[in-house]
């Protein structure tokens, strides 16, 4: 898989803050050291790597996630966001126009993908935006280059426009873009030649196609496998060419392939495919987001994080930590909380979601029986009266059997509850008293 290594670093990090409660700065800290470290050694771009740190160490220090009730899982949120802001933020897509003649042209260094990249382009805006492409091979240096690309159509069925003849990249282009417009295309995508390195001989010539032809994507194909190099490559490119996006080739191979990565940043242009094979379907359009997750190995514990968000009442919390401080939680509040978590989903839906926990695992685990537990200390509260939920201390022997008798429970049940109620209580107390900063996660006895 892309990335793994990364990914796998990230996920011990997660896992480790997801075990703790509580964090404080120096957790921070570490974490945000062991996360600029794996990307380091992921070959991420250190710029780019120390202005993501930057922004994660911030935003964990502020409010939003040393004082929030869960600070390990906002901590993961601010790494999601901060890693999609990375790869290029949101709402960056190829502009395709169903009504005019959409113009690609592809650039790059010399073996970067250009050629079949344009095929895979060709193909898959076909299938997906049903539009009728044209191939254009203006690489005329190469005559081996011309035959590529005729080949690579001839398997796609996609026409290919060429001349043999012609030494002239412009004309080939100003020529296939009206043989486009006589035939009914609504993309053409032209390949031009590479260079072992940025020439003047060469931006002059895709400038000069620039210039005739006006593309209305000049994407700039990159080979993940060169390292920082593409980082330079691409910045060069964009300067003098003012590229509109980026495409990501050969993201299948098993190098750590984070300088690519950075080239969204480094340039500001959005990536906007990447190619993950030697197959002519290996293409898949790009998405800061879903590849965020991916790094991340997150699978879907974003939704579910902010599911819990919603549904958990912010101000219902700050009401609970109020009565914690003063000691005046009572059964009632505690039934509130045991409601408060039914409202999340049972408890093996969210399990489910969670990334990374084993189905088998689950399976054993009697989920039906926690669920009917928390069903249990329900029922034990609801027969109790009002005093009694207020002021647990009341509640003696014959009060348990007959709360137990209405409950349809044992009294060892109502006095399981009691106690653990009891115990919560205690160390809700003492984390009241620990100062009135320091917020603490309630730990329900059932639980
Ligand atoms: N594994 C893998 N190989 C790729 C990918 N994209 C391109 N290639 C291979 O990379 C090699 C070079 O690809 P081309 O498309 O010819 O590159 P180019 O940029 O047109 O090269 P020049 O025309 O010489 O400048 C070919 O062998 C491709 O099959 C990819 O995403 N994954
Ligand atoms: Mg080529």
């Amino acid at each position: 898989m892309m990335f793994e290594g990364l990914s796998e670093k990230f996920q011990n990090v997660f896992s480790g803050m997801r075990k703790k409660g509580k964090l404080d700065e120096s957790d921070i800290k570490v974490a945000n050291r062991e996360i600029k470290l794996a990307l380091l050694e992921a070959d991420v771009n250190f710029k780019v790597v120390k202005s993501f740190t930057k922004s994660v160490s911030e935003r964990a220090k502020g409010e939003e996630v040393l004082k929030s009730l869960t600070p390990g899982q906002q901590y993961i949120k601010v790494v999601n966001e901060e890693m999609v802001k990375m790869l290029g933020g949101e709402d960056q897509k190829l502009e395709i126009s169903k009504d005019k003649l959409n113009i690609f042209m592809m650039i790059g260094l010399q073996g970067a993908g250009k050629t079949t990249t344009a095929a895979k382009i060709a193909n898959l805006l076909r299938k997906e935006a049903s539009l009728s492409p044209l191939l254009v091979a203006a690489d005329v240096y190469r005559p081996a280059a011309i035959e590529q690309l005729k080949i690579l159509g001839k398997e796609l069925n996609i026409p290919v426009y060429f001349d043999d003849a012609s030494q002239n990249p412009v004309e080939i282009a100003k020529k296939a873009k009206e043989i486009a417009t006589e035939k009914g295309h609504d993309l053409v995508i032209i390949d031009t030649a590479g260079r072992l390195q940025i020439d003047e001989t060469l931006m002059q010539e895709l400038s000069d196609i620039d210039q005739s032809i006006q593309p209305t994507e000049k994407l700039l194909v990159v080979d993940g496998m060169t390292g920082q190099e593409s980082v330079n490559v691409s910045k060069t490119f964009d300067d003098k060419l003012g590229i509109t996006g980026v495409v990501l080739t050969k993201l299948d191979g098993d190098t750590r392939g984070g300088a690519a990565l950075s080239v969204a940043y480094t340039t500001q242009k959005p990536i906007v495919f990447i190619g993950t094979g030697e197959k002519l379907s290996d293409i898949e359009s790009f998405y800061p987001d879903r590849m965020a997750s991916r790094i991340l190995g997150m699978g879907d514990v974003l939704s579910l994080i902010d599911k819990a968000q919603n549904m958990v009442d912010e101000e219902e919390a700050r009401r609970m930590e109020e009565k914690i401080r003063n000691a005046s939680f009572d059964l009632n509040d505690f039934l509130d909380q045991l409601h408060q978590l039914q409202k999340m989903g049972s408890i093996s839906s969210l399990l489910e979601m969670m990334p990374g926990v084993n189905k088998k695992a689950l399976a054993g685990l009697d989920m039906a029986a926690t669920e009917k537990q928390m069903k249990r200390t329900e029922a034990i509260i609801f027969s109790m009266t009002p005093e009694e939920r207020e002021k647990p201390d009341i509640i003696n022997g014959s009060r348990r059997k007959r709360i137990a008798n209405g409950s349809g429970t044992s009294v060892a049940d109502v006095n399981r509850l009691l106690k653990g109620f009891e115990q919560s209580r205690k160390m809700m107390k003492q984390m009241g008293n620990m100062g009135k900063r320091k917020r603490g996660r309630m730990k329900l006895p059932f639980m």
